[in-house]
């Protein structure tokens, strides 16, 4: 931990109110310097891992590059690959500051790894709460974290959000109402994409309706992003992934590139 911890604890009153007014918060410097440096290097490794281009490799996602080629974006899960990662999700004083936040004693529930390299694309704005509702628990009892490894900004691709706006689920477009919060129903008027240094930690409210943009910048814009439960209940990470990778398999994620390819080499070869 770093030696910046003192400050934290003092701060906690601030960021807790701005958490509950606005549906996030950043503390600053919860990750030192050596740290970052051993988690960037963790990452760097990963992403040497073979197969993780795969298109049947349950773990990863990819998004559009520049040129709207498939681009690896993600590693979820990512814990059971890494220890040094899981060190940082389970640090006992970034599992405080979320007890504080949430005013009850947290778990972990799901954590991703996101690689997004320069000339990347983001998000559509959504809500995480979206797709947690089967665990049925109270959404103010459910936050995210973007732990940054490099500095961030709107430029870098940077989580946004509209502040306030954590209140309800809100409904999708009309033609798939119960699809990602539709953005007409939102005061777009205020935006805000906090500005966070390698170390900081954003932590924003499962209801936060959230969004990024491409990464213009030249350095990738990594976040191990874990999300926390304000829960006794034990095993509750396992019980996610379980019905998670499940969910992979019968929503066939990835595997449509997978039949392209197998279409093509069904082509008659005479
Ligand atoms: O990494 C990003 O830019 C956004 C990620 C995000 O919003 C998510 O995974 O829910």
């Amino acid at each position: 931990m770093s030696n910046a911890m003192p400050s934290i604890a003092q701060n906690m009153d601030s960021r807790c109110k701005e958490y509950w007014e606005k549906g996030y918060t950043v503390i600053p410097g919860v990750f030192d310097a050596q740290q970052i440096e051993r988690f960037r290097n963790e990452c760097n490794h990963l992403w040497l891992i073979p197969g993780l281009g795969d298109d049947l490799n349950l773990r990863t996602e990819f998004r559009r590059g520049s040129q709207n080629e498939y681009v690896l974006d993600r590693l979820d899960p990512v814990l059971d690959l890494s220890p040094v990662l899981s060190s940082a999700a389970n640090d006992p004083h970034l599992l405080d500051v979320i007890d504080t936040l949430l005013g009850a004693r947290s778990a972990l529930l799901k954590c991703k790894l996101i690689r997004k390299d320069p000339g990347t694309k983001g998000y559509a704005v959504h809500q995480d709460f979206l797709y947690w509702t089967w665990l049925n628990v109270a959404p103010e009892r459910l936050c995210s974290v973007a732990l940054s490894l490099y500095d961030t900004d709107e430029r870098s691709g940077g989580i946004g959000f509209y502040p306030g706006h954590h209140q309800t689920l809100i409904s999708g477009p009309s033609d798939n109402l119960g699809g990602d919060c539709d953005p007409a129903h939102i005061d777009k008027s205020v935006s805000e994409v906090p500005l966070l240094k390698s170390g900081d930690v954003l932590v924003f409210h499962s209801l936060a309706p959230h969004f990024s943009g491409p990464n213009a910048s030249d350095l990738p814009r990594t976040i191990l992003l874990p999300s926390y439960c304000a829960t006794n209940e034990t095993g509750l990470y396992c019980r996610y992934y379980e019905r998670e990778i499940k969910r992979r398999c019968s929503d066939v994620v990835g595997f449509e590139r997978y039949f392209d390819r197998l279409a093509a080499m069904s082509q008659p070869a005479r």
